[in-house]
């Protein structure tokens, strides 16, 4: 079965009882049971909602995974999957990544005794050279958000399974659509579900998949236990948004793609972070590695002034943290998506002030190079 007909029908058959072609969001706490141990296979929401388990299906196929777990947040996704750490345990993680993901790692969980080592992770050398007797998981984000940067994952799922450590990866800017982890030999997969998955910029989620079971049965204990489950609503919201998923990654790929080039040649910008670039660092591996580019693209306009002239100029482009939805979005991840990472660690990674992200929306590409034009005609005259 092809991806756009998974999307739509995995986990999203008629509705048993009624026939309803939309899976009924199924606003239950509870379930009434027919006598003591007999009841339809759901017992409590927290513990499982058919709603949400149809959501689980659908992005467990996605994904090519046998198991699907969907969370409140995309770190709600993150902080149970580091639940397969124990105290005394040591994870690798790429240097950078969502500010959240570092600021959980670094401010939480090193509090509880599992250590972490942050490395450039695009050098599979250096994860190799990182894998300490201790070390439990990987976990890396490919493309790196803001800045780009790509892991091969299929060399690191080599060294992690040499010495028997599970590889996690973020694949939130990708999206199954453009990129499937599992097929290189990745472990465990944690979305975003806010960002591609849901699409429409209107519910905040996550996900984990997995196919090793023993994994996945501490997954799901993990999210009866601690709780952190995506309501029926969200999970309705999510189900409505796979089911355009590949269109909507067709578009964003086609658009990212033209608003890069439009960058790329602009006077005013002096760098660009996008793996479709030919000037991509990784530009190879992401054609290997992805179906497509997405429409994630960083540019640097060298000053913080320049950057806020830009944020602060823009009409169409809203400014806002959060990213994959149909609308353009235009941020300053220094200040907003990751100001929780320390200044040093922001320079050395290129999350410079003068460093501006957008996640091109499906907008018309000429009313988006239209917007970002006068905003960037305007660092001309007035910086
Ligand atoms: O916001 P939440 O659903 O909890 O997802 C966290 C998260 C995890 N992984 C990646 C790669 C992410 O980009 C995010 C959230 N990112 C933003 C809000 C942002 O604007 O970058």
């Amino acid at each position: 079965m092809g991806f756009a007909t998974t999307a739509i029908h995995i986990g999203q058959e008629p509705d048993s009882a009624t026939g309803a072609v939309s899976v009924p969001i199924y606003q239950t706490s509870t379930y009434a049971q027919e006598a003591l141990g007999k009841n339809k296979g759901f017992e409590y929401a927290r513990t499982s909602n058919p709603t949400r388990l149809a959501l689980e299906r659908n992005l467990a196929a996605l994904e090519g995974a046998k198991f699907g777990f969907a969370f409140a947040s995309g770190m709600a996704a993150i902080d149970a999957t580091l639940r397969l750490v124990k105290s005394g345990e040591h994870v690798i993680v790429s240097d950078n990544t969502y500010g959240g993901t570092a600021r959980l790692f670094k401010r939480i969980l090193s509090n509880y005794g599992i250590e972490f080592d942050f490395v450039d992770t695009s050098e599979v050398a250096n994860v190799e050279a990182a894998v300490k007797d201790n070390t439990r998981m990987i976990f890396v984000e490919t493309p790196t958000n803001p800045v780009m940067i790509v892991t091969d994952l299929k060399a690191v799922s080599e060294v992690a399974h040499a010495v028997g450590v599970r590889v996690v990866c973020d694949n939130t800017f990708m999206s199954p659509y453009l990129q499937r982890p599992l097929d290189f030999g990745v472990d465990i997969v944690v979305h975003s579900t806010t960002k591609f998955l849901n699409g429409h910029s209107d519910g905040v989620g996550g996900a984990v998949v997995l196919n090793d079971e023993e994994d996945a049965n501490w997954i799901g204990f993990v999210q009866n236990s601690a709780g952190a489950i995506l309501s029926p609503f969200d999970s309705w919201l999510v189900l409505r948004g796979t089911k355009t998923l590949a269109l909507r990654m067709e578009q964003h790929d086609k658009s990212g793609r033209v608003i890069a080039a439009f960058l790329e040649d602009h006077p005013k910008v002096k760098k660009i972070y996008y793996p479709g670039s030919i000037s991509h660092k990784q530009h190879e591996l992401a054609k290997r590695q992805q179906k497509g580019f997405g429409s994630m693209v960083s540019f640097d306009v060298g000053s913080l002034e320049a950057a806020r002239i830009v944020l602060e100029s823009v009409k169409l482009c809203t400014l806002a943290e959060s990213l994959g939805g149909v609308e353009t979005l235009i941020c300053h991840p220094a200040t907003m998506t990751h100001a929780s990472v320390a200044p040093e660690v922001r320079n050395r990674l290129g999350i410079t002030d003068g460093l501006v992200r957008i996640s091109v929306g499906i907008e018309d590409t000429d009313d988006i190079i239209a917007d970002l034009n006068q905003a960037l005609d305007k660092v001309n005259r007035e910086s």
